[in-house]
Order: C-alpha cells, then sequence, then structure tokens
C-alpha cells in the first residue's frame, strides 16, 4: 500500500500554532513584510470559505476578506516544520519520496509485517503531526500512488480516505477530471467540450480518442481513470544543483542594492553547498526585468566553488554581461551545479582538504574558507542573519530570511 500525507493549509497552520490569537480566525499568509504586491501562498480553511485561495493577488483577498489577519511568508520556518514532518513519515518506511514541502508518499511494500496495516500507520502519522508538530494532516491510502494522491484531498482537512485494492475505478468514477494530478485547466476544457467532466466519463472513452485530443498525457489520465497505475515511489536522486533567489518588491537599478542583494544570495548557496559537503563548478545568474523578461548567463570555474567571497566575484562578472545597470530589474538568482564531493578530493594536504579550490584562485581562499566554515556554525544555532557582512546592514535586510 502506498500513503500519501499532506499538512492541512501548511502555512497558515503554522502560523496559527505560533500565535495562539490565529486559531478560527481567517489567515492569509503571502508576500513579503514589505512587499506591496504578490500572491496569496495559502489561506486558512477560516478564510477560504470568503473564496481565497493560493496564487490570488494579495489585493483581491483584501478586499474579499479585510478582516483577514495578512501574514508574509517565512520560508525558513516552514522548511524547519517540513523537515520534523518528514523525519516522523521518515520512521514507518525507508521508501518515501517527498514531492513538496507538505507532501509525501510512503510505500509500505517492505514494512508491512513490522506495522499492524496500513490505515494503523496513516493514524499514528495523524497523531504524532499533531502532537510533536502541532498541526494537523490529510491522508490517502490505496495501491497506488497517484490514487493515494487523489484520496488524501477528499477528507481535508485531518481526514483519511483509504480505498480498498479493486474498487479503484469505482472510487474514482464520481470525481471531477480536474481532480487528476496533471489534469490541468486546458486540458479539462478540451474534455469537457466532448462532453467529459467526471473520471467516469473519462474511463468510457477510447484512449486514441483522448489521446488525439490531448497527446500523451491523455493515455496516462485514461489509466489512471481506469484504475490503472503502476507509478513508483521513488527516493528522490541527490541533489545536484543548488539555486537560490530572490524578488524584490518593487523593481530598482540601484546598483549598490543589487550587488549586495547577489552577494546575500551567494552567501545562501555557498552555505548550502558547504552543508552538503559539495562545491560546484558551473555558476549561473539569472535576472528578471521589470517587464517579466527572464534572462540566465552561465560560466564554468576550473575548480569547484563552495564560499561566497569566490561565487560572488564569479557571479557579479556574470550579472555585468546580462545587465546594464539602468534597466529596472525585479528578480535576481544564483545557481551552481557540476557539484564535487570535498571528500573525493584526492589530496593528502590538510590545507587543500578544507579549502581544496580556493588556492588556485586566490590567495585569500583558505581564509575565506575557514572564516565561511566558522560563520556556519554560528548561523546554523543562531539563524543566517545572526552575523552579517555589513554592505547588507545598508540594503533592505527586511528581504533576507
Ligand atoms: P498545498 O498542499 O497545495 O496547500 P495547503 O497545504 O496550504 O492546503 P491544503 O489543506 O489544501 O493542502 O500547498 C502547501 C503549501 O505550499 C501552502 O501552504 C503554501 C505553498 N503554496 C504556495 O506558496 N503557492 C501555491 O500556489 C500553492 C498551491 C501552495
Ligand atoms: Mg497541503
Amino acid at each position: 500500500m502506498i500513503i500519501h500525507v499532506d499538512l492541512d493549509a501548511f502555512f497558515a497552520s503554522v502560523e496559527q500554532r505560533d500565535n495562539p490569537k490565529l486559531k478560527n480566525k481567517p489567515v492569509i499568509v503571502g508576500g513579503s513584510a514589505f512587499a506591496t504586491r504578490g500572491v496569496v501562498s495559502t489561506a486558512s480553511y477560516e478564510a477560504r470559505k470568503y473564496g481565497i485561495h493560493s496564487g490570488m493577488p494579495l489585493f483581491r483577498a483584501r478586499m474579499l476578506c479585510p478582516q483577514a489577519v495578512f501574514i508574509p511568508v517565512n520560508f525558513a520556518k516552514y522548511e524547519q516544520v517540513s523537515q520534523r514532518f518528514f523525519s516522523i513519515c521518515a520512521s514507518y518506511s525507508p521508501l518515501i519520496e517527498q514531492a513538496s514541502l507538505d507532501e509525501l508518499y510512503i510505500d509500505l511494500s517492505d514494512t508491512q509485517l513490522l506495522w499492524p496495516g496500513s490505515l494503523w500507520v496513516a493514524r499514528q502519522i495523524q497523531s504524532r503531526v499533531q502532537k510533536e508538530i502541532g498541526i494537523t494532516c490529510s491522508i490517502g491510502i490505496s495501491a497506488q500512488k497517484t490514487l493515494s494522491k487523489i484520496a488524501s484531498g477528499i477528507h481535508k482537512p485531518n481526514g483519511i480516505t483509504f480505498v480498498k485494492p479493486g474498487v479503484e475505478k469505482q472510487f474514482l468514477a464520481p470525481l471531477k477530471i480536474g481532480d487528476i494530478p496533471g489534469c490541468g485547466k486546458q486540458t479539462q476544457k478540451l474534455l469537457q467540450a466532448i462532453k467529459v467532466k467526471t473520471i467516469g466519463d473519462l474511463a468510457q472513452i477510447y484512449p486514441d480518442h483522448i489521446m488525439l485530443l490531448v497527446g500523451k498525457n491523455g493515455l496516462h489520465l485514461w489509466n489512471i481513470a481506469n484504475g490503472k497505475d503502476d507509478t513508483a515511489v521513488k527516493i528522490p536522486d541527490k541533489t545536484k544543483s543548488s539555486s537560490r533567489s530572490i524578488t524584490f518588491s518593487f523593481d530598482t537599478n540601484n546598483v549598490s542594492f543589487v550587488e549586495a542583494m547577489l552577494f546575500y544570495l551567494c552567501q545562501k548557496v555557498a552555505f548550502d553547498l558547504r552543508t552538503m559537503r559539495v562545491g560546484g563548478s558551473c555558476i549561473s545568474i539569472t535576472v528578471r526585468t521589470s517587464e517579466f523578461e527572464t534572462h540566465s548567463i552561465q560560466c564554468t570555474s576550473k575548480e569547484p566553488i563552495n564560499t561566497a567571497f569566490i561565487l560572488f566575484t564569479f557571479a557579479r562578472q556574470l550579472i555585468w554581461k546580462l545587465w546594464n545597470g539602468i534597466t529596472l530589474i525585479r528578480l535576481i538568482g544564483v545557481g551552481i551545479s557540476n557539484f564535487h564531493s570535498i571528500e573525493s578530493q584526492s589530496t593528502t594536504s590538510n590545507q587543500l582538504k578544507l579549502g581544496f579550490h580556493l588556492n588556485e584562485i586566490n590567495k585569500q581562499g583558505i581564509k575565506w574558507f575557514r572564516l565561511e566554515s566558522s560563520l556556519d556554525a554560528l548561523r546554523k544555532k543562531y539563524g543566517f542573519l545572526s552575523i552579517t557582512p555589513a554592505v547588507l546592514l545598508n540594503s533592505r535586510v527586511s528581504y533576507l530570511k
């Protein structure tokens, strides 16, 4: 059996948990602290009654429900909660796939003898998530991955939906085609045009007909509708790249501000690299203009990089190839890929092991590596911004997390 677990109104539930005054109130999470624009990330179930949903512009949500409490997104906090959520679920099976911050699949095939049953595991997870994290989740259980995901959405919030093997098709028949993940608005329109509204309708037409209409994905949807799905739960490959970006709440061409933000992103990326004990050698920069044009550029360093100082020297050169310092921009991003493990360096020199790449690029390299590694320890204990280069103090630190 495969279990799909999805946290209820995730960001909003975490905010309600942390501020008891918000319990049972409409809470809308979205945007940054100083954003004048932005969209709803999520809304508490109390706020959803007013028609508010993810992706809606914040100004519209304010119009629909002025009495709601609006809270900016705090990713760092939700990431921490997400990690605890994962570790609770991982104690029931090693075959676990995290699909997003708040949802994951657990395949119980190899561990079924360990537990009294999949329903028992689901109840355990629900009660532990409630007790240990303080929020609720909804769970779907079936013999198929996609079906379990559909099922977890049926009795939200705080529900468990169990679909017995053998009755998949009957269970799905009355549901809307839009309930199948991957059946987007466009596909729904095309299918509705031939009077296919429910999953049962979809199951009954010829697969060739659907494929003609919506392409290859049609066959996948038809199989799901007919209770056929052999998609496996898979442990994701190790991370192969790392990237960070910032959307400003106003468009800017302030060079020192943009460079300071670029340096900040480099610190975030380098911190992630050191945490993973890797260095990367393919550096990329993304800039999105106020006109929503997105430009990217990349380069390769001779040696793998894992310090913000070196990464920034590359990133700064790259951004000036993309940007004239005049065009207004709304987003910048820094990415790095082509990872090399630090442990796999064949050198025996301690110094090179520590800052293996840096001597070649810059005589100061080792110093930077040592400095930044010491900052890592402080940041892991007290938060990323507990210590920061002075250059960021002059920028709008309110953006940073
Ligand atoms: P979802 O699981 O889709 O939504 P949810 O957990 O808020 O509500 P539900 O009870 O229906 O599961 O997404 C998880 C989180 O991801 C959500 O709390 C906020 C974030 N998110 C966005 O930031 N933007 C989006 O458009 C969506 C859909 C989610
Ligand atoms: Mg959710």
